[in-house]
């Protein structure tokens, strides 16, 4: 399987990196660190010599309760690092579910849409589409970070989850995009308990045929199951998620802690994987 990133090709036989670098002030494990242009591509290039096969800029939170931040600061905190990054030459892809600024970015040279919505709003595939850009579309039961933990009710949530991507997919595919990235989701309206079911279950999405990216990345999930408190110190419990998740079929793991991942996956995929570049 290979990931078209309008001129770049990433191959996707194994798993792949996406180094999280959010310009944001209020991100719940990095936020306000890389702010200005500069720090924003001082931290890239450091993701980049950590072993990233790609970047997501993000200007907007997400986390539970975040509230929306206006098209106008979200396009102040994205333009600027977007074009200071994107001469590193790495993938770049843009955290965002308003399509005028995907539409922007896509203009600017990004690579990749990464729409934390669920494709509420189906402008952004049309935006995808007519820039041959790829779009990740992740579960969410609702879009608004302020009341998606109230819809984290599901009688099974693995079905649910699989039945929500598959229509949001061919959704987009029906608007012209022409490669879909699946995404479950982690912690947008769910419980740890329904997290965990999901990693369990991730064979039933990667069945759907279309890449899966997984983000468990400093989450709260990994909080509570390791009893480690700050998040920026639950580098072990992520790369345990996402070993779990490459297992399941998992192949774009986005993370913060590019080179603890990089090194667990080379003595994972030595052993699990069965590529031509086994050991
Ligand atoms: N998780 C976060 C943000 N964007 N995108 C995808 N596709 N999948 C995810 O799981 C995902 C995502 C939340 O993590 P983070 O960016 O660290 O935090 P915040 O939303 O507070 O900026």
């Amino acid at each position: 399987m290979t990931l078209e990133l309008r001129g770049q090709r990433l191959d996707l036989s194994r798993p792949r990196l996406m180094g999280v670098l959010n310009l944001t002030p209020d991100s719940f494990s990095d936020g306000g660190r890389f702010l200005s242009p500069e720090a924003a591509l001082a931290r890239a290039q450091a993701l980049k010599e950590e072993g990233a096969d790609l970047l997501d800029l993000g200007a907007e939170s997400t986390r539970p309760g975040a509230a929306p931040v206006p098209l106008a600061e979200e396009r102040r905190r994205l333009l600027p690092a977007l074009e200071a990054v994107l001469p590193l030459g790495l993938p770049v892809s843009v955290d965002t579910r308003k399509p005028e600024l995907a539409e922007e970015a896509l203009r600017m040279g990004a690579h990749l849409i990464n729409d934390t919505s669920g494709l509420a709003d189906p402008r952004m595939a049309e935006v995808a589409a007519r820039h041959r850009a790829p779009l990740v579309v992740m579960h969410t039961p609702d879009p608004d970070p302020r009341r998606m933990m109230d819809a984290a009710r599901y009688l099974d949530v693995v079905t649910e989850v699989r039945a929500f991507l598959l229509q949001r997919a061919r959704r987009a595919e029906r608007l012209g995009v022409g490669q879909v990235v699946l995404d479950p989701g982690l912690g947008f309206g769910k419980t740890a308990r329904q997290n965990l079911a999901l990693l369990r279950g991730l064979g039933a999405l990667a069945g759907l045929g279309y890449p899966l990216l997984v983000g468990a990345s400093r989450k709260r999930t990994i909080g509570e199951l390791t009893g480690v408190e700050n998040p920026a110190a639950r580098v072990c419990g992520s790369v345990g998620a996402h070993l779990a998740a490459a297992r399941r079929g998992a192949r774009l793991l986005r993370v913060h802690d590019v080179a603890a991942h990089r090194e667990a996956l080379a003595v994972f995929w030595a052993v699990e994987g069965d590529g031509p570049d086994r050991p």
